[in-house]
């Protein structure tokens, strides 16, 4: 029986992967790096640093860990203007619902991304109270699919990973999810996840209850 939920936040409660794109665009392209969209499928889940190294891997281009910080926070403070921008409007569709509902159920619920900027974007959407505990990227230290985050998460809500159901967007996260002994729901497309033990496009029109009777929890 499923005692906590947890959720992933970029691609999964609000899709900042538009804001990360821009900024990271901006960044490449600075750099005389093409950028695709394709390409930011890539950094879905990865941590800023990794990102960037995989940018500067594109480029074919080696720089001093210096100047990678300084890039990294010039991406990082495009990004917070994108951010402080954002309206709770931009929460997707049917996730309060859903958060609400398991609230009612008494079933934890848990944030665990790989973002520093978690906290601020709970707040921007006005979601912060509904979450338990929150395990961010300034709380971990090994990134998807090392476990650490869901772990952490679980922990905090004093439930065994077995009884635990993590929502994920990226690849790397589902991984994360199966090597901390959890279930996983893949949040976009089939193919794609096809770890995950069910895939749904997002949470609109979805209940706790129904979803759970699907993967037998
Ligand atoms: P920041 P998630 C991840 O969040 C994003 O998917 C990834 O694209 C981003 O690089 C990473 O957070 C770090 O974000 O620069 O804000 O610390 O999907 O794990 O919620
Ligand atoms: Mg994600």
């Amino acid at each position: 029986k499923i005692a906590a939920c947890l959720f992933d936040l970029d691609g999964v409660l609000v899709d900042t992967a538009r804001y990360h794109f821009l900024a990271w665009k901006k960044l490449a392209e600075e750099l005389g790096i093409e950028f695709t969209l394709e390409h930011n499928e890539l950094l879905k889940g990865v941590s800023r640093m990794d990102s960037l190294d995989i940018i500067l891997n594109l480029g074919k281009l080696e720089l001093p860990q210096e100047k990678k910080n300084e890039l990294a926070e010039q991406k990082n403070s495009d990004y917070l203007n994108y951010i402080m921008q954002m309206g709770e409007d931009e929460i997707l569709p049917g996730v309060k619902e859903f958060l609400t509902g398991l609230r009612q159920r008494k079933i934890g619920v848990a944030l665990g991304s790989a973002s520093k900027n978690a906290q601020l974007i709970l707040e921007r959407l006005k979601i912060g109270d509904l979450f338990d505990a929150v395990i961010d990227g300034t709380k971990v230290s090994k990134a998807k699919p090392d476990p650490e985050v869901f772990l952490k998460g679980a922990e905090a809500l004093q439930v065994e990973p077995a009884a635990c159901l993590v929502f994920e967007d990226a690849i790397a996260g589902v991984e994360a999810a199966r090597n901390g002994g959890m279930r996983c729901v893949g949040i976009g497309d089939r193919k794609t996840l096809a770890m995950a033990d069910l895939v749904i496009p997002g949470f609109d029109g979805v209940e706790p209850e129904s979803l759970f009777q699907q993967i037998n929890l």
